[in-house]
This record gives C-alpha cells, structure tokens and sequence, in this order.
C-alpha cells in the first residue's frame, strides 16, 4: 500500500501509459501536478502559450499516432487549449489535456481563474471528465487513454480540481494503462458485396482520407491499389496514405486540386471512399460529387456513414482490416480503357506550376526545399495559399509525414507542431512551411524551439499579406481589399535572431539556392525568410459552395477555363 496525493497518482498513472514527454505551462491551479511531473520520468517542455502547447501534443501525436498529453491550468490556461483541442476533434488527433480547476468548493463561485472548463469542452471532445475525488483518477485517466485512442482517435480533457490533486489517498494497485478497444471487423458478405462492386465497376476511384493513415493501412492500400488497378486520390489529411509518384496516385482532391483530379472523380461510376468524411473542401457541394457513381464508405465511425452522402453500401468497421479483406478479395484488373481515358485526362489538365525552378516562386521553393530533404522528412504547414500550394506540391512519399490542421483550418498549427513532430521523431527533420500571418500567431513559441534545440526549419512564405484572404477578395469580393494587408511587416530574420534562432532572407540572397541547401543543413531551429509575389494565387480553386467541376483558374491554357 502507498499513500499517493492526486498529482502524484496522475503522474504515475501517466508514466504508465507510457508518456515520455508533456507540454504545458503551470499556473496556480496546476502547481500539485507539476510538483509531482518534476518528480516523475516524464519530460516536460515549457510552451510559451497553452495553445503552442495543445499543437507541441498535436504534432507528436500525429507523427506517432499515440495518445500525447499537454497540461494546462484553470481558467485562461484551459481557453487558450480550447483551439488545439477543437482542431484535435475535427482532425481525428488523439490528445489527453490535463487542466488544473479551482477547489471543488469554489466551482462555481466565480473564484479566480475559474471557468468552466468541462462545459467549454463538451462539444470538442470526444469525452471530458471533471475529476471529484482522487480515487477517480485511477478510472479516469486509463478511461481517458483508451477513449482518445479507440476506433476514431480524438481529444480528452479530464479537468483535476487543486484540492482533488493535493488530497492523498492509500493505492494498493495501480489500474491496467488504458490501451484502445478492438475495432469492428467487417462483415464477411459487405467485403464480398463491396468486392463485386469494385469488380464490376469500370469506372472505380479510390478516395483516402485520414482514417486510413491512422488505421496504419497505408502498406495494405498499395496492395490493394496494384492488384485491382484502382486510381486513388487523397483527401488533404490523406496525403501520403499513396507516395505521390505511385503510377495510380491522383493527387489531392477538392478545392485545389488538378484539375484531372475533379474530372477524373467527375467521370467515376464507383467511388470507395476510405477513411474520409466527405468534408466539404474535399467535396465541393456534395450533391454535386462524383454524380454518377455508386459509393462504398468505409470507416470506423458509423456517424459518418451517411452524414454527407448516402452510400450505396456503408461499412463500419476497421479501415485496416477491410483492406486486408479487400486486397484478397477482388479481382486481379488492368482497368486499361479506364488507365488510357486517366492518362488522357492527367495529360489534358495537369497540375500548372508557374515557375517550379524559380526559389522565390511560391512552387519554386517548396520543390527545392524538397529537393534537398531526405525522404522520411517531416512537413508540417499553417494555413492558408503557402498550406494548399505545399498539398500541391510537396512530394509526399509516405504517412503521418504530413501534418496540417485540415478540418478547423487553424492558422498557428504549424510550427508547434513542427516542435512536437520534432521532439517525438528525433532525427528527422522537420520543416514548417508558413505565412506571415500564420507565423505570427503561435511565434512564440520560437523560444521553445530554441530551449529544445529542435531540428525545425521554418520556410516563410512571405507574401505580407493575409493571402488566401486577399485571394478571395480579389475572385469573389471585386477586388475590394478590406484588412487583408500588412501595413507594418515585421522583420522576421530579425526577430527569428532574438529568439536566437538562425536565419536567412532569400530575398537578399545572391544564390537562392545555395543558401536554402545551407540553411536546411545546420542543425536545429531555423528561419528561412522567402519574399513571395503578393498577387500570386492558388488555382486552380473551386469556389466556395460550388461543384468542384466549376474550378476556375490554374488551366494549362486561358481557354479550357
Ligand atoms: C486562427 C485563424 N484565423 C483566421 C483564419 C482565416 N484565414 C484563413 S487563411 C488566412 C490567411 C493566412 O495568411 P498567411 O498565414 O500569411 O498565409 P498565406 O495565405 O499568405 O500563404 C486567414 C486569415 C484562420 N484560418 N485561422
């Protein structure tokens, strides 16, 4: 028997659910629980702000696809959470946020710092707990684990009042860790179904979203891709499920997509979508969505089977494993007619790259960045044009090597989250293309880079303007301008230096080139600054509400708009 106060058993219990590292900042509320994180194994790094801590937990979470933990105290510490946590339910993220809560005998009393957390995190978590006694601790946080890693990952918030984490309490054992549930097989008559489907169809694409890649299937996706000669294009978050030089790859599809993409999905007559939820950047309006085709949806959650588009057969079940059954059960095809009429469509309407060689061109520096990176690096992005035209054009090659916050569209995710996909991937290198509106919005959190000596490259596509916004204006506001400038644009290599970080302006350099091989090549954080033309726009670009056949922009020739 050991007597243990809530803090330590918290810590305790999240050793054993293997967390090495935590982020987090510690405030009143939270001061027990870090009294005893400083006593445990577990290696804390200090954010700068609890929302740089939410994308540090994101980004090792997405790189690992275990649980990750950040901690945050009562009242501002947990609002500032709020955005990593949200992100973390649309995009599917497992995250454990452990928030300190004022006494229970001051809840609800307005006390300093309070609010209520539990309440504020209902609908952007998969579960949240508000922890009454320290004994709970030992269901709760196992519970926690479990609930965050099971079936489709998502956050957990378990709210540990002051007065719960200094009570002591006798443990005699500690709980098993909390490990996610099996997932639901597939029905043997639905693979046999889907697979006579697949067999019939002349037509079939494959559309992979990010369940596949956190149903770890992406081997299993390649075989049966190859055997059934099946197209497949990837949803933003489906990025790397296929390397993007694989002969069937399609690139991503939606809003910014090839052009052959759309079409390609246009001319469906059978679209297996696997993994996906049918957001609307990836759909354009769904009524209009691969028009003439039956729908296979498969996916772990059965909210999702039907939410946007009725299939013509749903599957709920594992993704990993109704591939398997998948790949064994279809069919041998060449599809050729299938192949040519692709072809001819990839030909007719490929992706345009204005200037891919050019350093300062927003194409040209991603693909030179890639160029000198080795194949297993990391990529993390913000959002916004330098987000989409990365998606374009950043040669993908396998999963969770591209983490980008895709369905709350947060600006501010990417270099945390580099630092988190950094901490937990040593020895990878991880680049974090951004914009300057982006950037500026979890900068500081260069400070932590700096502490954790990360081996982060920031490459700043730095249009001074909110760019994806001014690019709205411009297609579908008249061109009216309204607070999508920067009037005052900060010297980013001047302060990346402040924060004792290296940096390099291309704008200035006598060979670009040169200059981003060497920048990439030293060792830990860096900021590479890259003036990009303002009016540069990514295209081609559904508009919103559209159907993605009504792309506009981005044709080989003016005429084929
Ligand atoms: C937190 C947040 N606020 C506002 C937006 C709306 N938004 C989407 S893209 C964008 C502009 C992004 O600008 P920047 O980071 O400079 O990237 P660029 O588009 O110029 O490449 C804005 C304001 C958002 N996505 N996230």
């Amino acid at each position: 028997m050991k007597r243990m106060t809530g803090a330590e058993l918290t810590l305790r219990l999240l050793e054993r659910q293997d967390v090495g590292t935590i982020a987090g900042i510690p405030g009143g509320c939270n001061l027990p629980l870090y009294d005893a994180l400083g006593a445990s194994g577990i290696r804390h790094v200090l954010a700068r702000h609890e929302q740089g801590a939410g994308f540090i937990a994101q980004g090792m979470a997405r790189v690992t696809g275990r649980p990750a933990v950040c901690f945050g105290t009562s009242g501002p510490g947990a609002t500032n959470l709020l955005t990593a946590i949200a992100d973390a339910k649309l995009d599917s993220v497992p995250l454990v946020a452990v928030t300190g809560q004022v006494p229970r005998a001051m809840i609800g009393t307005d006390a300093f710092q309070e609010i209520d957390t539990y309440g504020l995190t209902v609908p952007i978590t998969k579960h949240n707990f508000l922890v009454r006694s320290a004994a709970e601790l030992l269901d709760v946080v196992p519970d926690a684990f479990r609930i965050a890693a099971s079936g489709r990952p998502g956050p957990v918030v378990i709210d540990v009042p002051k007065d719960v984490q200094n009570e002591a309490i006798d443990i005699d054992i500690l709980p098993a860790p909390g490990r996610a549930d099996p997932l639901p097989a597939p029905r043997a008559e639905d693979v046999a179904r889907a697979a006579a489907m697949i067999d019939a169809a002349d037509r079939p694409v494959l559309l992979v979203g990010a369940g596949v890649i956190a149903a770890e299937a992406a081997q299993t996706l390649r075989r049966f891709v190859d055997k059934a000669a099946l197209p497949t294009a990837a949803t933003l978050l489906g990025l790397g499920a296929l390397p993007y030089d694989h002969p069937r790859f399609l690139g991503m599809v939606g809003m910014h997509a090839a052009r052959s993409t759309n079409l390609i999905l246009e001319e469906c007559d059978l679209l297996v979508g696997l993994g996906i939820r049918f957001d609307d950047r990836a759909t354009g309006k769904a009524a209009e969505f691969c028009p003439g085709a039956r729908i296979i949806h498969v996916d772990v959650d059965a909210s999702e089977l039907g939410k946007i588009k009725t299939p013509t057969l749903g599957i709920r079940a594992d993704v990993g494993a109704t591939l398997r059954a998948l790949a064994c059960a279809v069919a041998p095809a060449s599809r050729p007619a299938w192949t040519r009429r692709i072809a001819r469509l990839r030909a007719e309407h490929p992706l345009v790259m204005r200037a891919p060689d050019d350093p300062l061109d927003p194409y040209g520096i991603i693909r030179h960045t890639a160029a000198v990176l080795p194949p297993d690096a990391i990529v993390t992005t913000d959002v916004g044009q330098h987000q989409m035209w990365a998606a374009q054009a950043f040669p993908c090659t396998r999963p969770r090597q591209w983490l980008t916050s895709g369905g709350l569209g947060t600006m501010g995710f990417g270099l945390p989250a580099a630092i988190g996909a950094a901490l937990a991937a040593p020895g990878r290198p991880v680049i974090c293309f951004s914009g300057d509106g982006s950037l500026l919005m979890n900068l500081q959190e260069l400070a932590t880079a700096v502490e954790e000596n990360v081996d982060v490259k920031i490459v700043l596509l730095n249009n001074a303007h909110l760019g994806l916004v001014r690019q709205q204006q411009e297609l579908f506001y008249g061109g009216r301008y309204h607070a999508s400038r920067f009037h005052a644009e900060p010297d980013f290599v001047t302060i990346a230096r402040g924060f004792g970080v290296r940096a390099w302006d291309l704008g200035d350099a006598a060979d670009p080139r040169a200059t981003l091989a060497r920048a990439l090549a030293e060792p830990g954080p860096g900021l590479v600054n890259v003036p990009i033309d303002a009016a540069e726009n990514v295209y081609p670009m559904v508009p919103p509400g559209g159907a993605n056949r009504d792309m506009i922009g981005g044709a080989r020739h003016a005429s084929e708009c």
